[in-house]
This record gives C-alpha cells, structure tokens and sequence, in this order.
C-alpha cells in the first residue's frame, strides 16, 4: 500500500468530477496526501469548495484560485500555499488549452496568437508552476502532467495542441534534468482519449474512441480511475528511480501499426 500520509499534493486542472485531475487527486487523498486545489477563476471557487469536499479534504485541503497565463497569479498563489503549509511533496499539472479555432481549421492556417495562447497555458504554464513549486519541495518532491499521443503522431484536428504537447514532453525531460539534484522528479502520463469538458465539441472524439476500442491490445478505452492509479504510482516513493519519463495509459493503443 502506497501511504502519502504527511504529504502535501498541488493539484493543478480539476475543473469538475469528469475531469482527469479528479480521478489523480481522489488517488492522492486516499493515500493519505492533503490536498490544494487550484482553480483557473474566481468563477469555479464554490465548485472548487464543493471537490475538496467530495474529496474528504473539508478541513484539512484548501483550494485556490490561479490562471497560469498569469505570473502575478502564479506568485500569489505560492505564496498563499507557503502560507497554509511548511512545504509541498507533489505537484499534478493537468492543463491544456487552445483557442477553438486552432482545433477547427486546417493546421496549415493556425495564427500566431493561437499558437501562442496553445503554448503559454499547455506548456509554459508547466515551467512556471514546477518554479513555484520547487522552494516548497524542500524534501524533494515528484512533479506530473498529462499529454497525448498526438504529440507523437497525427490526430485529425487536434493540430497545434499536437505540436504544444510535444514540446511538453520536451520540457518534461528539462525540468527532469534541471531538477534531479533536488530529488524532485518530473514524468508525464500520456492519457488515451477519455471524454472530459477538453474533449466536448471535438467532433471526431467518437471515432477515436472506437478506433481505440478496435485496435488497442486491450481492445477498449481507458478510465479516469486507471490515469488516477498511474499517477499515484509516478508520485509515490516505488516510482523513485523514474523522472524525464512520458507513461502511456493508453490500452496499448500506441503500440499499435494497424
Ligand atoms: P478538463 O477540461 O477537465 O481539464 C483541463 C483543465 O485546464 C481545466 O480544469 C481548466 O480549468 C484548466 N485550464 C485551462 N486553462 C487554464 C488557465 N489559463 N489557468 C488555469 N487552468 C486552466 O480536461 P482533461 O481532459 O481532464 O484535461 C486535463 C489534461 O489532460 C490536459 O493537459 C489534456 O491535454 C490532457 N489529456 C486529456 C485527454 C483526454 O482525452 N481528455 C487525453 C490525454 C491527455
Ligand atoms: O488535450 C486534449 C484536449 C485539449 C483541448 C481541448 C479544447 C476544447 C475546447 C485544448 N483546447 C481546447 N479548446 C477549446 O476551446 N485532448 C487530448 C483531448 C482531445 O482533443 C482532441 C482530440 C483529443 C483526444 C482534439 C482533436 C482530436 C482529438
């Protein structure tokens, strides 16, 4: 049994009960770490209330509000955790974004300032949390995000979030490098593609959800609950020998060649 008890976890994109940051921190908390969530606007404070406590954290977690597009955000929300705790043990970035246009249009059309926005929130964002984060890791630490094959190979639509993912991965193996001394590690799930509030709207989302189904070795789509074991594992003292590493929770699908 995994045991986090004492730990602290920093939870980055929970935006609601379907989203792949719910099945990570219910993983945290069940092993015992206390919680901080932090949410994107002033909007989602009462839901963000509202998880912690389906979470069991009332009284124990806290839940902050931060847009990473913001480095005065970025600031006052480390500083507001440093406040509430002596130091932190894990950090899960869970966010990703790009304007809708750039999903819709022909990859050969995307704009300067969507390819930008793309990076900022899916990529710099990671850069900037993992700084904020590293003063309170005073006792080591593992840091976590969340990808996506396309920064691999081509996935119709999903276009510029395709090239932001695969310079995550890239700054994955950096922060890695630049962090091993501190004994903070830094991995990445890739995820297989699980319907969230990221993937409404997405027109083709059914057919790459059958096609994972038809093709993958385990021949259907994975769970919310099996990224939130994964991630546990990455975040836990039994994965201290993994850092710079990107973990498919896929079903296999990316093994696949037909
Ligand atoms: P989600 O919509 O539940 O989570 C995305 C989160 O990003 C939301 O909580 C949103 O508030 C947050 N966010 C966006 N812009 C932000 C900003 N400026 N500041 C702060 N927060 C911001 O969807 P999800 O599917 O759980 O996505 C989480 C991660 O998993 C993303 O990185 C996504 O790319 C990745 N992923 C998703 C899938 C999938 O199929 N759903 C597969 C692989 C990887
Ligand atoms: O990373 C993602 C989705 C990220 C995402 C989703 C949206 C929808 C709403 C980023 N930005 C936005 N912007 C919006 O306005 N996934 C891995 C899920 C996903 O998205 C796809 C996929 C898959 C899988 C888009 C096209 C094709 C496949």
């Amino acid at each position: 049994m995994i045991d986090l008890k004492g730990k602290v976890a920093v939870v980055f994109g929970l935006a609601n009960k379907r989203s792949i940051a719910y099945s990570v921190a219910q993983k945290l908390a069940e092993a015992g770490a206390t919680l901080v969530l932090s949410y994107q606007s002033e909007r989602l404070q009462r839901e963000a209330e509202e998880l912690l406590s389906d979470l069991g954290q009332t009284g124990t977690g806290r839940a902050f509000q931060c847009d990473v597009s913001r480095d005065d955000q970025i600031d006052a929300l480390f500083a507001q955790i440093a406040s509430a705790f002596p130091k932190i043990d894990i950090l899960i970035h869970s966010i990703g974004f790009a304007p809708a246009d750039a999903l819709k249009n022909d990859f050969l059309l995307t704009t300067r300032e969507d390819f930008r926005i793309a990076h900022d929130v899916s990529v710099y964002s990671l850069i900037a949390v993992a700084r904020g984060a590293t003063p309170l890791m005073t006792d080591g630490g593992a840091m976590l995000t969340l990808t996506y094959y396309g920064a691999e190979k081509v996935f119709p639509n999903y276009n510029v979030m395709g090239v932001a993912k695969a310079g995550l991965e890239a700054a994955v193996r950096y922060l890695a490098t630049s962090l091993g001394a501190k004994n903070i590690r830094v991995n990445a799930i890739s995820a297989g593609p699980i319907r969230t509030l990221a993937a409404r709207g997405i027109g083709e989302f059914s057919q790459i959800l059958n096609a994972v189904t038809a093709r993958a070795p385990l021949h259907r789509n994975v769970e919310q609950a099996e990224v939130g074991n994964t991630a546990l594992f990455l975040c836990s003292p039994l994965a201290s020998g993994i850092t710079g590493e990107i973990t498919f929770v896929d079903c296999g699908f990316n093994i696949t060649g037909v």
